[in-house]
């Protein structure tokens, strides 16, 4: 990507944008893709979402734009709320500019905010219901969608990027960090068998979103209820049980992700039943007993899996993930571990509780 300030006028002028482009500002603090608000003359919010798509974290854009089109037409066509794109003057859903960066358009869901944190157990519910009504909307959808980045919740690819990066030490720093990676080496098994779960076909492909965290849900800015799931890029094949896990390490956390003070990370039982029950209100009927059962543990292995991502990268001198300090990729391994050693404390309280919901 290069660092030379792009033309936005010139990049939204390639989109059937309607309006006159008036200001185009920063949004948001996403890790991966750069985020902008289009406004055009006449409006006080924003007309848009733009969007430069990180063609290295995706390496096929085209196929992602592909896949982001296929799920929102067919959510359009259940008469629901998701993601409009908007196409270039050449009929495409993205346009290249000279240096190779990707960009898109959406429309920008009008009367939405979306929050960064859920404080609330009424806002956690309506989250875990904006998830499984995605979930629902999605579950009659047989296409395949493209696998967009290679074995993205796959902890058998995960782990051996792992060894990988355990036996390159690109960074040097390894050695300092005989603690960190006892965390991941001591939960291996585990966490390779739940996956092996989904390999033997015990869980079903489902659509999955794959990054579930509360700023990807639009909430109404008026009646707070959710209005639907954006972040379509990471949207795949996979068992909602991904889905679930990310979300649960997102709503549940009393802490922030990359907390310097792990002692304010834990798993909130609260916020965890709050989030559950909207989640379920939606989705009882449709999973299947070997899904339900793993409800609870699949909190654990998506926490695992971004404790060993922080650390990988970390291991790695800092490639993937954009990082605010030298340390950052240090802190959030610490602070996510904080909450996964929460979450194995209270398993059988969290099993219990989706138990209790579908008796
Ligand atoms: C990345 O960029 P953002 O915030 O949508 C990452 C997720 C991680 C998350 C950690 C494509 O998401 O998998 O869980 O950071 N997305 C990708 O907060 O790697
Ligand atoms: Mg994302």
């Amino acid at each position: 990507m290069t660092d030379v300030k792009p033309d936005y006028r010139e990049i939204t002028g390639h989109f059937l944008v309607k309006g006159k482009v008036s200001s185009v500002e920063p949004l948001g603090e996403g890790f991966i893709n750069d985020t902008l608000k289009v406004f055009v003359e006449g409006r006080d919010d924003p007309a848009y979402i733009l969007q430069r798509k990180n063609h290295v974290v995706f390496p096929d854009v085209p196929a992602m734009m592909e896949n982001i089109r296929k799920v929102t037409s067919h959510i359009h066509s259940r008469g629901a709320e998701t993601l409009t794109l908007i196409s270039t003057t050449e009929g495409d859903l993205w346009w290249r500019d000279a240096g190779g960066n990707y960009w898109t358009i959406t429309e920008f869901n009008a009367g939405t905010v979306s929050p960064s944190v859920a404080d609330t157990p009424g806002l956690a519910f309506q989250g875990g219901k904006g998830l499984g009504a995605f979930h629902r909307l999605m579950a009659d959808f047989n296409e395949p969608l493209a696998e967009t980045i290679k074995g993205f919740h796959n902890m058998k690819w995960r782990f051996s990027q792992w060894d990988e990066a355990l036996k390159r030490d690109a960074a040097g720093r390894a050695s300092s960090l005989a603690e960190e990676i006892s965390w991941i080496e001591s939960r291996r098994d585990a966490m390779l068998a739940f996956r092996d779960k989904f390999d033997t076909g015990a869980f079903p492909v489902r659509v999955t979103h794959n990054d579930t965290k509360i700023s990807n849900f639009l909430f109404d800015a008026a009646s707070g209820e959710l209005r639907c799931a954006i972040d379509l890029d990471t949207t795949m094949n996979g068992t909602w049980l991904n889905d679930v896990g990310d979300a649960l390490r997102s709503y549940t956390n009393t802490g922030a992700e990359d907390d310097r003070n792990p002692d304010k990370v834990g798993m909130s039982m609260e916020m965890y039943k709050a989030w559950m029950s909207g989640y379920l209100s939606e989705t009882k009927g449709l999973l299947v007993p070997a899904e339900l059962e793993n409800l609870a543990f699949s909190g654990l292995y998506i926490t695992f899996e971004q404790v060993l991502r922080f650390l990988m990268d970390y291991i790695d001198g800092d490639k993937y993930y954009k990082t605010a300090y030298p340390e950052h990729n240090l802190v959030r391994t610490r602070a996510q571990y904080r909450l996964l050693c929460s979450m194995e404390e209270q398993y059988s309280e969290m099993n219990a509780f989706v138990t209790e919901s579908c008796a």
